[in-house]
């Protein structure tokens, strides 16, 4: 199988991110697709390639050009009135409420007003090399959506940052532009074909989901810890399912604390069966390993033996497969995990090359 990467990713590296109670460690670091990257490459069945660049066209194809605009530049723009800082953090954020009866607000001028208008949270720094690295990540996406247009099964884009959180116009949860929305917009619209986005991070994939809300040529499936008590907390729930044209392509599978391999096959099969009935002609995958017995940050029991049965089971889909890496803090063990979840979906790449 051919393994999208590229260095550029390094270039984001936050000092600290801020939760509720303070500042601490960063748990998406670097070392994340490093980490892949190695246990990959020690498996001859992987085949590296370099992206290619895209420019910004795709992903102003899904996102508010306004927020690309304003990643581009809001880092120098900061150190320009504040700086010098490492990380950059909004501090008042564009709640609606704030104007409820006076009509909307209108985007700020000032670049720390702007940071609260085009962010929603506070563990998503931005620093000196973010938009670097947030393009390279979206060309990994669409270079490794590229490999299945060219008639490849199947193809992994080790993408960092993560993209499944960030919305058409907000970005936030470690992620800046969303990956795999980018890459399912291209298919379909390059392919007139249909594209399922398969989410299988812990965390539900709230801008995936936003972006393709209305549409009935991208479905959205995930499985996630239930936002009644998980991040992000305001999407995810079973009503959710589409509107106008997109009722019925958006299918969620929130599931409880302790969730182990047996219990997450069996949602996994139902999800499938939601996939089967919509009938994509390839699926995106966004792959989050973050569902491991030893995640910091979650709450599920899944093993390593269950990532390979979860992708065998996405295997029995038959269908071309972009996966596309989002989220995963159990550094250790993320690059076998990765390893095992690719295995499975691919059994005939691990037997040799090619
Ligand atoms: C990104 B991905 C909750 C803090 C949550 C952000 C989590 C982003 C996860 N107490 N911090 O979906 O893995
Ligand atoms: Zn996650």
């Amino acid at each position: 199988m051919q393994v999208v990467f590229s260095l550029r990713h390094q270039a984001h590296h936050p000092q600290r991110e801020f939760e509720s109670s303070g500042f601490q460690e960063p748990f998406e670091r670097p070392e994340r697709a490093e980490y892949i990257r190695e246990a990959l490459a020690a498996d001859g069945a992987f085949e590296f390639v370099a992206p290619d660049d895209w420019g910004t066209a795709p992903i102003e194809a899904v996102h508010d050009p306004g927020l690309v605009r304003f990643l581009e530049t809001a880092w120098a723009d900061y150190q320009q009135a504040h700086g010098p800082t490492h990380d950059v953090i909004p501090d008042v954020f564009a709640m609606p409420q704030l104007r409820e009866g006076m009509g909307p607000a209108t985007e700020p001028t000032d670049v720390s007003a702007r940071l609260g208008w085009w962010c929603f949270e506070t563990t998503t720094p931005l620093t000196h090399g973010t938009y670097d690295a947030a393009r390279s990540s979206v060309d990994v996406a669409l270079t490794a959506a590229g490999l299945v247009v060219a008639g490849e099964r199947a193809s992994y884009g080790l993408c960092r940052p993560p993209g499944h959180h960030a919305a058409r116009a907000v970005y936030g949860g470690y992620c800046f532009f969303n990956n795999a929305a980018v890459a399912a917009h291209h298919l379909a619209t390059t392919t007139s074909g249909k594209v399922t986005v398969l989410d299988v991070d812990y965390h539900h994939g709230n801008g995936t989901q936003q972006i393709f809300y209305g549409r009935d040529d991208v479905q959205f499936v995930s499985l996630h810890g239930d936002t009644r008590r998980a991040y992000p907390y305001l999407t995810g729930h079973v009503d959710e399912r589409g509107s106008g044209p997109g009722v019925g392509a958006t299918s969620n599978f929130p599931l409880p604390e302790g969730t182990d391999d047996d219990a997450y096959l069996d949602a996994l099969a139902d999800a499938c069966a939601d996939i089967d009935a919509f009938g994509p002609d390839i699926v995106v995958v966004s792959l989050g390993l973050d569902t491991f017995f030893d995640d910091p940050i979650c709450d599920f029991d899944l093993t390593a033996d269950g990532f390979e049965r979860c992708g065998a089971l996405v295997a029995e889909l038959g269908r071309p497969t972009v996966v596309l890496q989002e989220g995963g803090y159990a550094t250790d063990d993320l690059g076998e995990n990765a390893r095992r979840w690719l295995t499975g979906l691919s059994p005939v790449a691990s037997s040799g090359p090619g």
